[in-house]
């Protein structure tokens, strides 16, 4: 896929190259904004990403503004500005900035690569965040712990074009406080060259690996993952409660420890290191794995053929959000079908929006790793407070072993 170039035509004076919002480099900032006078000001400063930084706390510039507005927590309704946390490697390089400039709001964007990680940061307290994106299993937990407020609805019309099974779901009846961003799959990436056969179509690759894969494999650093992916290769239900089940994927893993020199768990630098031919095997979300493969055509993906783990993630705001009311005018921009395809094409993820599919380039949407056929056994998990602890109790487990 050609991605060289993405940014050209945009007519957008290029920043400070210094934030990074995923592993494809500096996405670019639309300092025009400055001049066209975006209220926050940005006199010489960064329009826009935060990338590694959190947002909120790092903008000196959102500090007088802050003060102007008299607000310490609750919504600040007059600034044009909108903190979203996402998840690395998601989104275009032409998405944000475009935005900016249609709506005159600047935007702070910063990323995270695990739920894990998010939700730790959103229960330690506020965090300035308007937009997160939890995987759709986490949802109920976020609403038990009264972290997300529900969406003004009435500012996203664009609701319309969901697909209505992102509408009607068990986590989120009606979108009342969701928006899917994208959604995908959990399998398996590999390199042709590197591993036995050249082909992979099973988790027994991955957990009962040859022995020429020692060192070169990658677990993803996600404990639904880590135990939904076990389970199923184990020939459980991902949803297992029983301890013996449990159990069996702590045996797998001492198992596969005692197997292979060394075992990676990563959720973001895994795309680099598959590309660069360093990984050769790795438990991978699909859209990651497609990304590698634009870099390394030697890579491939697989939904294996025992099944995985289908999932959406989906776009909320924080119940301390300062500015929800942009968080959902910028959810209604991505589910205009020809900004919802934009990003779906650059991150290789599914989309949510049926009149997008009609702007995607064929072979994605005939690609059965992006858009699995129905006879694929793919499952989403399931999580309540008690199964969540459960399961980052294992998880700690396999990992710190
Ligand atoms: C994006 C990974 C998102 C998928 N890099 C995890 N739900």
């Amino acid at each position: 896929m050609d991605r060289s170039g993405d940014g050209q035509n945009l007519n957008l004076l290029v920043e400070d190259p210094q934030h990074r919002v995923g592993r494809r480099g500096v996405l670019r900032v639309a300092a025009l904004l400055g001049a066209a006078g975006v209220a926050g000001g940005v006199t010489g400063g960064v329009a826009g990403y935060l990338g590694g930084r959190a947002a909120g706390h790092a903008s000196t510039a959102d500090q007088p503004q802050d003060a102007a507005a008299g607000a310490v927590g609750g919504p600040r309704r007059r600034e044009r500005l909108l903190n979203i946390y996402n998840w690395s490697d998601y989104v275009d390089e032409k998405t944000i900035p475009l935005f900016q400039a249609y709506s005159n709001v600047r935007v702070n964007y910063d990323v995270y690569s695990s739920n894990d990680d998010l939700l730790a940061k959103l229960r330690a307290g506020p965090t300035q965040y308007d937009i997160v994106v939890p995987t759709n299993w986490f949802v109920p937990t976020y609403r038990r712990l009264g972290l997300l407020q529900p969406l003004r609805q009435d500012l996203i019309p664009n609701l319309t074009n969901l697909d209505k099974t992102f509408v009607e779901t068990d986590y989120d009846p009606g979108n009342k406080y969701t928006v899917p961003w994208q959604w995908g799959t959990t399998g398996l990436g590999y390199n042709t060259k590197r591993v036995p056969g050249g082909k992979v179509d099973s988790w027994t690759a991955l957990y009962e690996p040859d022995p020429s894969l020692g060192g070169r494999l990658s677990i993803l650093r996600e404990v639904t993952e880590v135990i939904g992916c076990t389970l199923i290769y184990l020939g459980k239900s991902p949803n297992s409660t029983r301890d013996a089940d449990l159990q069996q994927v702590v045996d797998t893993f001492k198992r596969l420890r005692r197997q292979v020199k060394q075992l990676k768990f990563s959720s973001d630098t895994y795309i680099d290191e598959l590309a660069a031919g360093e990984t050769w095997l790795a438990q991978g979300w699909s859209g990651d794995v497609f990304q590698a493969q634009a870099d390394n055509p030697d890579v491939r993906y697989v939904i294996p053929k025992e099944g995985s783990l289908r999932w959406a993630d989906v776009m909320c705001i924080p119940k301390d959000a300062p500015h929800p009311e942009n968080a959902a005018r910028f959810m209604n921009y991505v589910l205009h079908p020809q900004v919802a395809a934009r990003i779906s094409k650059y991150v290789s993820y599914g989309t949510p929006v049926p009149l997008a599919k009609a702007l995607l380039p064929p072979e994605q949407l005939n690609d059965p790793g992006i858009y699995p056929p129905s006879s694929v056994k793919l499952s989403f998990m399931t999580l309540t407070d008690q199964r969540l602890r459960t399961l980052q109790g294992i998880y700690d487990t396999i990992v710190n072993a």
